[in-house]
């Protein structure tokens, strides 16, 4: 059965895409970054399984800088496929951290695209790059081909990995792919992004726990998805005969206030009596409205975004209700 490598395997995509590998029989090597704590809660279910852990899956630590140590887990593990899904993620936190995001979204892209280029037998890559690319709101649904326009740290990085990853595959022949992903959400979701916020303050407040919930801009409009749909596209594209590049979204884009509305509808409760809004989230600048356009990932991949915004917003609160109960 085929090996896979996940960087950033202890996120909200990494555990999905995890527990998905092998369940399909595959064993998994996963990358942790090295720090004093050992809690990886989105694994805790793998962690625990005395059939799968240090049986099938396989934790290494590593920073995405650290070119020696990744080098020789590659060498030692030998993938078939490598899972690129680590980075500095949060886009409002970019614009704090700069040089660290370009380090490890661009920069260990770069890097880890370096070591395969000299390995005798380079895994099939998957790189999962941002609808954060793109910048300009007219060119809106996005497809493969818009010009990527990043207005953000984080968007600038991820364009640059992207195009990277692409240049790789054009010139040394690297099995190489971008996922480009659109926002998915989930219960696993970190708590700093606007949807998990807003799931667990609504869930919070209707158990009394909490008074308010206070955001940024509320006008921002985004294609949210489900994060498990997602991880099955990425499989999916590491199946296909030829290296190429897709975008991953539902096609249906929502404002944050949208969003909102249908969490405290969840616990019948209206968003407008518990919003307050803090200039310290609002970003210096953020593209309005990111769409996706996913017809080419239906028809190559046979994928679409089967759950749909309500019935996400649903599982999430109704996840965070259970987590926070007395
Ligand atoms: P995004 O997700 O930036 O689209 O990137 P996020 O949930 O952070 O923001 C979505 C929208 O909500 C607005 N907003 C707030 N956002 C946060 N985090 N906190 C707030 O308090 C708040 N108030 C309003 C934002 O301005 C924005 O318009 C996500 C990440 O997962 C990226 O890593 C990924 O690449 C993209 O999705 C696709």
């Amino acid at each position: 059965m085929p090996t896979a490598l996940i960087t950033g395997i202890t996120g909200q995509d990494g555990s999905y895409l995890a527990e998905r590998l092998l369940a399909k029989g595959y064993t998994v090597h996963g990358l942790v970054r090295r720090n004093s704590s050992t809690v990886r809660t989105r694994l805790d279910p793998l962690f625990y399984d005395k059939d799968v852990y240090n049986e099938r899956l396989f934790l290494h630590y590593a920073d995405l800088d650290d070119v020696t140590t990744i080098r020789r887990i590659l060498h030692k593990t030998m993938p078939d496929e490598l899972y690129h899904l680590a980075g500095q993620s949060h886009v409002g936190a970019s614009f704090e951290i700069p040089e660290s995001t370009c380090q490890f979204t661009a920069m260990g892209t770069l890097k880890l695209l370096e070591i395969l280029r000299d390995l005798p037998t380079p895994p099939k890559f998957l790189h999962i790059s941002s609808s954060e690319i793109f910048g300009r709101p007219d060119e809106s649904p996005q497809n493969e081909t818009t010009p990527m326009r990043p207005v953000t740290p984080y968007g600038i990085a991820k364009a640059f990995a992207t195009q990277m990853t692409t240049l790789y595959r054009d010139s040394f022949e690297l099995f190489a792919c971008n996922a480009i992903c659109y926002n998915h959400e989930s219960p696993r979701r970190g708590e700093s992004f606007v949807t998990r916020k807003i799931t667990k303050a609504a869930a919070a407040i209707s158990l009394g726990l909490q008074d308010t919930i206070t955001l940024g801009s509320l006008d921002g409009r985004r294609d949210w998805g489900f994060a498990p749909d997602y991880v099955d596209a990425m499989w999916r594209i590491l199946q296909q005969p030829a290296p190429d590049d897709y975008i991953l979204g539902t096609g249906i884009d929502h404002s944050v206030e949208d969003f909102l509305a249908i969490a405290f509808r969840v616990v019948d409760l209206d968003w407008r009596d518990y919003i307050q809004q803090d200039p310290r989230y609002l970003r210096p600048a953020e593209v309005n409205r990111l769409l996706g356009n996913p017809s080419k990932a239906k028809q190559q991949l046979g994928w679409t975004a089967t759950t749909q915004l309500p019935e996400i917003v649903r599982i999430m609160v109704q996840h965070d209700l259970r987590e926070l109960q007395p």
